[in-house]
């Protein structure tokens, strides 16, 4: 693995060094893991050029079907290099081993196969058209690349969040470009190695390190000879790239920020409801965008799921990536504890109730340097309070009781964002009745994250625009040409 002394960016088929650098800190301890190098301008630049021109090589006249075996050399190989990209994603992120090797790697092998797959069979529209004045016609869509995408990603899930995006793009026939995040740049690394390995031809993938504004994101985004953009991560950020594409007016997919509800009825398995608010507050250490940090519970039943909570938060495992046992690692950076330790002071100073954490745990050793946080549950506060309006993005929920569905509904509504929603229940008919109501990208029933690679993923409002997954992904990286032939 290439982690290490130094991280350079992939450039025409080429690790290139920029001759500046920054840190890639390990949130467990604090210490250094490697430097990196940045990418300037002028290397920016040398990315889209050498993408522009792999549009133009072998890559542009390639079948689909070979585009695709090729994506799943990219994943047998990534198979083969598991153990690094486990580690190199351990390095950056802080988290559990059990938690790498189940979801981040296995993902990002996945969502080459998918999308290699899905490809091969997408099919072309065609219509034969008779007009008014009997005139007749085939219609057919003709799929071709958009050209050069631009992929910018974070750091929470950064292997699968980077490749779900990647992947698509690549079987639609675009280069791509991926600026990963500053805070994550090594999975990225071995990615660049892996498509070297296989004989992905220079300049059809790139990766250039660095950060956002007046660095590698932004000049790359920026680019006018960038045909598409496609961005995880803040909606500030979001609103940013939004504005620096508006002159080239370039296609977009955002996935962006949430403050995803759970709504627990009395009448669901509560036992069941616990454990799955439980996953779906403390998972990644609350660093999933899809994350519930609102959770509405019927009043019958509240006092018990509280007390549920507080037992599911307290008995998770706070430690070493690689300790048995651990079930949380740390957030990605002391910048991210600061701002979740901000957030239980704002909550503090709003009247909160703290069941449980809202601290940060003491180690007595090096860990004590790391980024660690306490899962942490709350209550009392209001809807209006900020606590409960702005995203955290830390293993910290609000629970507040409610009386009535439509109430609920209102209130889980009366927000900004709108990624994600949870409800637990056993009734088919509340859940068929309430989850249309709730105005989110995704609705899970007495379930969260349960993924289904075709299904549409994205948010409304300020969770994003457009939908990635399946065909929707397809869509997006394809510029579709309509082709009409007159008939006789
Ligand atoms: P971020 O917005 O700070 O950074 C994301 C990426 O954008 C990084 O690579 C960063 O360097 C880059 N960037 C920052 N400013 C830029 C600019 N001006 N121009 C171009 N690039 C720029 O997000 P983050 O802190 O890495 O990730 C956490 C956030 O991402 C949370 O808000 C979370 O909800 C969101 N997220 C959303 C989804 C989703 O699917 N909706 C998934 C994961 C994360
Ligand atoms: O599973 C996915 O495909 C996906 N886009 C997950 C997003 C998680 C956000 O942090």
């Amino acid at each position: 693995m290439n982690v290490g002394p130094m991280l350079k960016s992939y450039i025409n088929g080429e690790f290139t060094d920029s001759g500046q650098y920054f840190d890639n800190i390990n949130p467990v301890d604090g210490s250094l893991i490697c430097k990196v190098s940045e990418a300037s301008k002028e290397l920016v630049d040398q990315a889209v050029k050498s993408a522009r021109l792999a549009l133009k090589s072998a890559w542009g006249t390639m079948s689909v079907l070979d585009r695709a075996a090729l994506l799943h050399r990219v994943a047998d190989r990534m198979q083969e290099r598991e153990a690094d990209f486990i580690n190199a994603e351990i390095a950056d992120t802080g988290k559990p081993l059990a938690t790498v090797k189940t979801i981040d790697i296995p993902r990002g092998t996945a969502n080459f196969r998918f999308f290699a797959d899905l490809v091969r069979y997408r099919g072309e529209e065609s219509f034969r058209t008779t007009t008014p004045t009997g005139e007749h016609a085939l219609n057919y869509t003709v799929n071709k690349p958009l050209g050069v995408v631009a992929v910018v990603s974070p750091w929470n899930l950064p292997l699968l969040l980077s490749t779900w995006k990647i992947a698509p793009a690549m079987a639609c026939g675009n280069t791509v470009i991926l600026k990963p995040s500053e805070e994550t740049p090594s999975t990225a690394t071995l990615l660049a190695e892996v498509m070297h390995e296989v004989g992905v031809p220079p300049g059809v993938f790139s990766v250039v390190h660095g950060f956002g504004p007046n660095s590698a994101g932004e000049f790359l985004t920026s680019h006018e000879q960038v045909d598409a953009v496609t961005f995880t991560g803040e909606s500030a950020t979001g609103s940013r790239i939004m504005q620096a594409v508006a002159p080239t007016v370039k296609p977009i997919s955002f996935e962006l920020g949430g403050k995803n509800a759970a709504i627990v009825f009395a009448d669901c398995d509560l036992e069941d409801a616990i454990a799955g608010v439980a996953r779906s507050t403390f998972t990644n250490c609350g660093q999933v965008c899809l994350c519930t940090e609102r959770i509405y519970v019927e009043r019958p039943v509240y006092e018990q799921f509280v007390a549920g909570m507080k037992d599911q938060a307290e008995s998770l495992r706070i430690g070493r990536p690689y300790d048995e046992g651990v079930t949380m690692g740390p957030l990605i950076s002391k910048g991210h504890q600061q701002k979740v330790l901000s957030y239980f002071d704002i909550a503090r100073s709003e009247g909160a109730t703290f069941i449980t954490g809202g601290g940060v745990p003491a180690f007595g050793d090096d860990r004590d340097q790391g980024a660690f946080i306490e899962p942490t549950v709350l209550c009392d506060l209001g809807d209006d309070a900020r606590f409960n309006r702005e995203e955290v993005f830390g293993p910290v929920c609000h629970i507040a009781p409610f009386d009535a569905e439509k109430e609920v509904v209102d209130r889980v509504n009366d927000t900004v964002y709108g990624l994600a929603a949870c409800i637990w229940t056993q009734s088919l008919d509340r859940a068929h009745r309430v989850a249309p109501q709730l105005e989110t990208g995704i609705v899970w029933v007495n379930t969260w994250y349960l993924r289904d690679l075709r299904t549409p993923f994205g948010g409304v409002r300020l969770s994003g625009i457009g939908r990635e997954g399946g065909l929707h992904s397809l869509a997006f990286y394809s510029e579709p040409t309509n082709i009409c032939i007159k008939l006789k």
